[in-house]
């Protein structure tokens, strides 16, 4: 057995059985290893910001580690974008990175670069396999660093010599789980002490939800929390998985505009963080504060995302008296009905709700169109909701992919920019080739609308010439139509709201991937 057939074990026997993947040569041993189990779905993405994307969304949705298979320094680092968005996610991925044989490197072959250097600032663990008879415990290394928890993006780079040389039968046996730590109950303690004092003025006191605390009892305990002691309930900007819709809690987020931020968090004293950091706004501009809360606002935090989330809130909750049948912020699933005429961001989310099939799964990169979406979309039926968590965009439709290859019996949507999407449009042929149940809606407004805001809030003159040819792409037009059936997907173009909501049921009714470009 070489070293590559033994990574290949190592993987499967540790419950890795993805690996979403664009190689070279250098990586041809491991192809081949990989092409003799075929247990090891293998997913070709046609540009590795696919791939990376595509392991995030797997991660998000199946809560365990999917491999990337990624040609030397240039593959990682087409993957680079996606791999932070990522990281923000804590997400769990295993990256395979190809390499020259160690007695190739310093000749300089054209291919020759840096990989440890490139892998680092997007990945929690970098090692670079000294052999093929390392390479399965190198492997079981990654695996667990990337399974966690934590879980983490983990980046094994592999020596082409490590790949072909001799190694152990079987790879690596299923590593032990190593449950997270729950904070001390003196933190939990002095919490529901302050959460209890009649100190603060009414309105005045918020839990901050992200990460894990977005997900199974931990929103549900929050809202007990809430309907108990009367705090407020808001969630981060980005979050990379929330539970929502009808029956559940819903909790608002602190807008992405920075004026709507700091309204939103303008009268909160006391701040609790579980799984979220103290909210910091994402650009700085030359007269706002860098943080979103008052200066008097207190921050304590309840749980890291290091820390087991749920379980710190099922004992504050404990210590606090709340109980399952007083809930606050449970969505009753009512929304106002869509009304046609032209496409908009208020009425796509109402029709949305209306039409998202149960246990639909949601990822948002629609940028300026979305920010009406997820008002209305906590009426549909229960859902996840995937959100780009790094700011880099690119990130939604290999997200879409990987999470519909973590999931197969569930419907995705996958709304997107115009602009975002044609950063990854690749995705697409992916879907195609695997037969995904996603239905990508592309809201087409032919601009970088949200950066022209920007623009516009600087309080500058207009844009001219050179701004508008850097944010609008409406010249020549996209045509996503047939760059859809280009990938092989069948698309549709609407520019009603009644067109719209008649692709979107047809679209979800279809059972595989399919586009609607939304012009707007
Ligand atoms: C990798 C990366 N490059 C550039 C940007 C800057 N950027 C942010 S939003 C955006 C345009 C988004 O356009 P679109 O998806 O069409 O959404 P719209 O703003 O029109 O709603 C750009 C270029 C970014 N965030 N990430």
């Amino acid at each position: 057995m070489n070293g590559s057939e033994s990574m290949v074990h190592t993987l499967l026997n540790n419950d890795v059985s993805v690996c979403f993947a664009n190689p070279g040569t250098s990586e041809m041993h491991f192809v081949s290893a990989l092409d003799r189990l075929p247990q090891m779905r293998c997913v070709l993405g046609l540009f590795e910001g696919v791939v990376t994307g595509a392991a995030d969304g797997y991660f998000r949705m199946a809560q365990k580690p999917a491999a990337t298979l990624l040609h030397l320094g240039p593959g990682l680092g087409n993957g680079f974008a996606n791999l932070h968005n990522a990281r923000r996610a804590r997400s769990g991925i295993v990256n395979i990175i190809g390499q020259h044989a160690h007695d190739h490197i310093a000749h300089d072959a054209p291919l020759t670069s840096d990989i440890e250097g490139i892998a680092r600032p997007v990945s929690h663990w970098v090692r670079t396999c000294a052999s093929s008879m390392t390479a399965p415990d190198d492997t079981a290394a990654a695996v667990q660093a990337a399974s966690g928890p934590p879980a983490r993006v983990a980046s094994l780079i592999l020596p082409a010599d490590a790949a072909w040389g001799p190694s152990t039968a079987g790879g690596v046996q299923k590593l032990p789980q190593r449950p997270a730590p729950c904070p001390a109950d003196t933190v939990i303690d002095a919490i529901a002490q302050l959460l209890r004092s009649k100190d603060h003025a009414p309105g005045s006191v918020a839990l901050l939800l992200g990460g894990r605390a977005m997900r199974g009892l931990s929103t549900r305990l929050a809202g007990q929390i809430a309907a108990r002691t009367g705090c407020k309930l808001l969630a981060e900007t980005k979050n990379a998985r929330s539970e929502r819709g009808s029956g559940r809690v819903n909790i608002p987020q602190i807008p992405y505009p920075i004026n709507g931020a700091l309204e939103t968090l303008k009268d909160i004293r006391l701040l609790v963080l579980v799984d979220a950091i103290k909210p910091v706004a994402f650009f700085a501009y030359p007269d706002k504060p860098r943080f979103l809360v008052h200066p008097d606002c207190r921050v304590e935090t309840l749980a890291t995302g290091d820390e087991d989330v749920e379980t710190a809130l099922a004992k504050l909750n404990d210590a606090l008296g709340g109980v399952p049948s007083q809930v606050a912020y449970v969505s009753d699933g009512v929304s106002p009905a869509w009304s046609d005429g032209m496409p908009n961001s208020l009425d796509m989310g109402r029709a949305l709700a209306a039409l998202l099939p149960e246990n639909a799964i949601v990822v948002d990169e629609a940028i300026t169109t979305g920010r009406q979406l997820q008002s209305s979309a906590a009426a549909a039926k229960p859902h996840d909701w995937l959100e780009i968590t790094g700011g880099s965009i690119g990130y939604g439709l290999p997200c879409a992919t990987g999470a519909a290859v973590a999931c197969p019996d569930r419907k995705v949507v996958a709304i997107i920019g115009d602009g975002s999407a044609m950063y990854t449009v690749q995705s697409l042929w992916t879907m195609a080739r695997e037969g995904l149940d996603v239905t990508v809606v592309i809201c087409a407004n032919r601009k970088y609308q949200i950066l022209s805001g920007e623009l516009d809030a600087m309080g500058g003159p207009p844009a001219s010439t050179n701004a508008q040819r850097m944010l609008s792409i409406g010249a020549p037009a996209l045509d996503w139509v047939h760059l859809a059936q280009g990938h092989g997907v069948p698309a549709t173009r609407v520019d009603t709201m009644a067109g719209f909501a008649k692709a979107l049921e047809n679209g979800l009714r279809s059972g595989g991937p399919n586009l609607i470009e939304v012009l707007l």
